[in-house]
């Protein structure tokens, strides 16, 4: 399993209801990898239950993107950890961040544990509000994009546009920024067009909310990516 390889991740949201049957359509549908990963009401049991609702019959690798604490467990493949640099407190950044380190740094030595810049673009985001955040124009952007492959030495960089598709120029002029640093983008994907569209410039997809709204449509944005399906 190498995250520099992915291209195409499903994000499943521990709140959200999710029939048997659409999770082993999500689960074999040749993504990378499944991220459980949401705002609101992010419960233990929920985690929980997503987790072994996917380890039961399928193989591929599940990742537990930390939003509170009380939800972190054991027993996923990989974890990731937003730092939130557009936020306007430092606690978003990194804060929280040392905290959960301070008390978790033995499980962290054997777990493959990933930091990821967030950068939030899309106001009507809960996450964006939840963190503060302040809404940054591209040269800020590109600013932060730089912060995390140069000063934060950041494995990824995430352009996050959760619940709207955003602009795919600022995608492609962040990319331009980043060498080593991967690109992830996410939001509002819900069409093989969309898809490929943001795939041109980031390194990885990421599709949440469409898995819930169209998963007919959210299905193709695999094989819109993945050139060996
Ligand atoms: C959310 O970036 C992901 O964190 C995906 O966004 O739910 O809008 O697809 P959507």
């Amino acid at each position: 399993m190498n995250i520099n390889e992915w291209k195409h991740l499903f994000k499943l949201d521990p709140a959200k209801e999710i029939s048997d049957e659409d999770l082993d359509k999500i689960c074999e549908s040749g993504t990378d990898a499944i991220i459980v990963g949401g705002t609101d009401d992010v419960t233990l049991d929920g985690v929980l239950d997503l987790l072994s609702r996917i380890r039961r019959a399928h193989m591929v690798p599940v990742v537990l993107e930390i939003s509170n604490e009380e939800a972190l467990t054991p027993g996923f493949d990989t974890y990731f950890v937003p730092m939130v640099l557009n936020s306007k407190e430092k606690k978003y950044v990194m804060d929280i961040q040392q905290k959960a380190i301070k008390e978790y740094i033995d499980m962290m030595e054997y777990s493959e544990v990933y930091f990821e810049g967030y950068c939030i673009l899309n106001p009507e985001a809960k996450a964006f509000q939840h963190t503060n955040c302040e809404l940054p124009d591209i040269e800020d952007v590109k600013a932060y994009a730089y912060m995390a492959e140069h000063v934060f030495h950041l494995p990824i960089f995430y352009v996050e546009y959760s619940g709207t598709y955003g602009d795919a120029e600022v995608v492609r002029e962040v990319k331009a920024e980043l060498n080593d640093t991967k690109l992830f983008y996410g939001g509002g994907i819900e069409t093989a067009e969309q898809a490929k569209e943001m795939k041109e410039y980031a390194d990885a997809i990421i599709v949440g909310n469409s898995i819930y709204t169209d998963i007919k449509q959210s299905l193709k944005t695999v094989a819109a990516v993945k050139e060996d399906m």
